[in-house]
């Protein structure tokens, strides 16, 4: 028998590492091509805006006044009375309005908004609001050339309110925006979702959404619209001045100081739960970078 040489054995034991490659090949090729995948997928849901499930929008919610847990709201809200509701505008306006909630629905008509809501805490759902611009209510109150700001203030109700007994945040709940973009046409007064009635969980009966800023800013069962002449002071920058600015604004280039803004979690798009790249004011900046133009928006956040 011939006398294997070292040099003919090398390319077997080339043959066996091969084969031992190809299989981890194998496996980091399938796992590549499941990452690819999950990009494609991924870069193509930033810009779909297929609605998140019913389930998830009504039952994964913040709301502190109900508690501060993602199930408190839809778990102690169900007896939350919002009828009778009265929503006041008073402040530097011509004309105070006092209007219920039902003449509001009677008032104006509601359509449907598919917008996608962005938590500042790193997860997002695309929700088919419905509702209005809030633009056509103010505009009923008038707002006269003192009014540079909105501030929009929750309901304060500790007794149905379990949240309001403790100090989370200063209640009632408060948030504002600046004039032109309380005045905007994307900034929506809320009534309903899928097409039925505004869940308590979600707001109920009145709230705002404003598409291209962090979900906090959209406030939830509001009583009271004032026009003021001062920037307000929200109930998230007085408790945490440092990690929650005016603005607000969804800006995958300006981390909070304790976690990354660059992408988002998919809420309902199943266990393994996919992470999108964040869009620039939250994919809407065709129709609202023009109202930042020449701010820094890093000292502006
Ligand atoms: N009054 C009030 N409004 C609120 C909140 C709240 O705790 N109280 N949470 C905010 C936050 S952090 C988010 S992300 C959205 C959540 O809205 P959703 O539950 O309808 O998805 O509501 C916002 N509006
Ligand atoms: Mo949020």
């Amino acid at each position: 028998m011939k006398k294997i040489k070292f040099s003919e054995i090398t390319p077997e034991n080339i043959y066996l590492k091969r084969r031992d490659f190809i299989k981890k090949l194998g496996l980091s090729t399938s796992s590549l091509m499941i990452g690819q995948n999950f990009l494609n997928n991924a870069y193509a849901s930033t810009n779909s805006l297929e609605p998140t499930e019913y389930r998830y929008i009504s039952t994964y919610n913040n709301y502190y006044e109900f508690g501060t847990r993602k199930s408190d709201p839809v778990e102690k809200s169900q007896n939350f009375k919002t009828e009778p509701w009265n929503i006041k505008i008073d402040g530097e306006v011509e004309n105070e309005v006092d209007i219920s909630a039902l003449e509001i629905n009677n008032m104006f008509k509601s359509e449907e908004r598919i917008y996608r809501l962005r938590c500042v805490e790193g997860w997002s759902m695309v929700i088919p609001w419905m509702g209005f611009s809030l633009s056509k209510l103010l505009e009923k109150a008038k707002p006269n050339n003192k009014a540079k700001f909105v501030e929009f203030i929750s309901v304060y109700d500790p007794i149905q309110m379990p949240g309001q007994k403790y100090p989370i945040l200063q209640w009632p709940y408060r948030e504002g925006l600046r004039i032109d973009e309380a005045m905007h046409p994307l900034t929506t007064l809320v009534t309903g979702l899928y097409g039925k009635k505004l869940p308590n969980q979600n707001g109920a009966p009145l709230r705002l959404i404003v598409p291209w800023k962090y979900g906090f800013k959209s406030a939830k069962a509001i009583v009271n619209i004032k026009l003021v002449e001062k920037m307000p002071t929200s109930s998230w920058m007085r408790s945490s001045p440092r990690e929650y600015g005016f603005y607000s604004n969804v800006n995958p280039n300006v981390d909070h100081p304790r976690w990354s803004q660059a992408s988002e979690r998919v809420i309902g798009s199943g266990i393994l739960s996919e992470r999108i790249p964040t869009q620039m004011f939250n994919g809407y900046g065709d129709d609202v970078a023009n109202l930042y133009s020449g701010m820094d928006l890093k000292k502006y956040f």
